[in-house]
């Protein structure tokens, strides 16, 4: 029993031309209409294929296949949001397949015991709201409701009223609840996979994760009459800064990596000194300890840049995950699953964060990974070839059918 190839392929070129950008990747933000018409799109082929819709406060959509006892389910779940010009990969991979094994299921007419059903959870990236995963963190408990519906993008807009507008602000309260294993597909986004030939990774768990935000505010003025020894340049202490962060991960070395992916400068012309600059600082690695070890690094950076410069500054450490190991008997399902489908595969530890990550701390969860070309992904170049994506498909199809199975 396989899942049907085309059928899969058709469904991502639908699905991935909502939002599409020019050079082919794909940019459908958070909340934004396009990330509705994605949702709506995916929620008339869940319906399509019998499932029975429901949405929580959260946004959270959930297509349920009733099983032949109720017994707790087999979820299947990833995200359709995407970072700007990022791929048609990233999230959208793992619910699209998701959808192909519920349709193999209904092709098979196999009636699991468990029911089985897919999951798509809003704002997984961050990008728009941060944190990332931040559904998925208020159903795991570790993100209050209140503190997620009031998060603002860069334009000041909430969260919460973006769901309601876009029509997906559900009432089924964002809670834990028993389920029998989360499974999620998705593309590595490193080149492991790739390097040694290989089309499936068996997933063992997630690095940990720690988001920071800085603000330094210097003395705004005039670029031509204002002398070098009276500046207090915003721009230069972060400057500093963002190489500072880059040298943390050469001290500590191993596995940490270090990044300051967002820089906001004000006013951000040619002829003013900076008054004000905003970054963000994302920091992973596979042991607590190093993150543990890295912080206080990073608070020095900030406090010697600062001073050099005399500027003010704030610096919160706003978000942090612990590294995440996923339940072995899901790894173990997922790793006879990958054998019984006849690939290669190895297992593997996740460097990029996913809604997975927060499912672990409710119950059993596990991932299977399909290869990124050139290790490449949040850039328009992702790329999976469709016969990986078939192989991960089916092993997904292989692993939920064997859980929903048992008793
Ligand atoms: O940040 C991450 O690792 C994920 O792409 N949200
Ligand atoms: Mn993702
Ligand atoms: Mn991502």
């Amino acid at each position: 029993m396989r899942i049907d190839r085309k059928r899969l392929e058709r469904s991502m070129d639908d699905l991935g031309r909502i939002g599409e950008t020019p050079r082919g990747g794909l940019t459908r933000l958070a909340l934004t209409d396009d990330d509705r018409r994605g949702r709506d799109w995916m929620v008339a082929h869940m319906r399509e294929a019998g499932l029975r819709v429901t949405v929580d406060q959260m946004g959270n959509i959930f297509g349920e296949r009733a099983g032949a006892e109720a017994l707790p389910p087999v979820l299947m779940g990833s995200h359709v949001d995407s970072v700007p010009t990022g791929g048609k990969y990233d999230g959208q991979l793992g619910v699209l397949c998701g959808l192909e094994t519920i349709r193999a299921l209904n092709d098979h007419r196999i009636r699991t015991r468990r029911p089985v059903t897919l999951v798509i959870f809003t704002n997984e990236e961050g990008a728009r709201f941060q944190p990332a995963m931040i559904a998925s963190g208020v159903m795991a408990g570790k993100i209050a409701l209140e503190d997620a519906y009031n998060t603002r993008d860069a334009d000041g807009i909430r969260l919460a009223d973006e769901l309601e507008r876009i029509g997906y602000l559900g009432s089924e309260p964002c809670v834990a609840r028993p389920f029998r294993a989360y499974l999620e597909l998705h593309i590595e986004q490193g080149p492991i996979l790739e390097e040694e030939g290989l089309s499936v990774g068996v997933v063992e768990g997630i690095v940990a994760i720690s988001w920071s935000r800085l603000t330094i505010h210097g003395v705004q003025d005039h670029a031509g009459p204002t002398p070098m020894r009276i500046r207090h340049d915003a721009l230069v202490a972060a400057a500093q800064v963002v190489t500072g962060v880059r040298r943390i991960a050469h001290e500590i070395g191993g596995d940490l990596v270090t990044t300051v992916g967002r820089l906001t400068v004000s006013p951000n012309i040619v002829n003013a000194i900076p008054g004000k600059v905003a970054l963000s600082i994302d920091m992973r690695d596979p042991k607590n300890e190093t993150l543990d070890r890295a912080l206080p690094l990073v608070d020095r950076v900030v406090r010697d840049a600062c001073e050099r410069e005399g500027v003010r500054y704030e610096l919160e450490h706003y978000w942090r995950v612990p590294f995440t190991p996923f339940a072995p008997d899901v790894v173990g399902a997922v790793e006879r699953a990958a054998k019984a489908g006849g690939v290669r595969y190895r297992r593997i530890l996740s460097g990029a964060g996913h809604d997975a990550q927060y499912m672990a701390a409710i119950g059993p969860a596990g991932m299977i990974f399909v290869p990124s070309r050139g290790g490449r992904s949040h850039c328009e170049e992702e790329f999976t070839p469709m016969d990986d994506i078939e192989n991960g498909a089916n092993t997904l199809f292989l692993v939920a059918l064997e859980l929903a199975e048992q008793a």
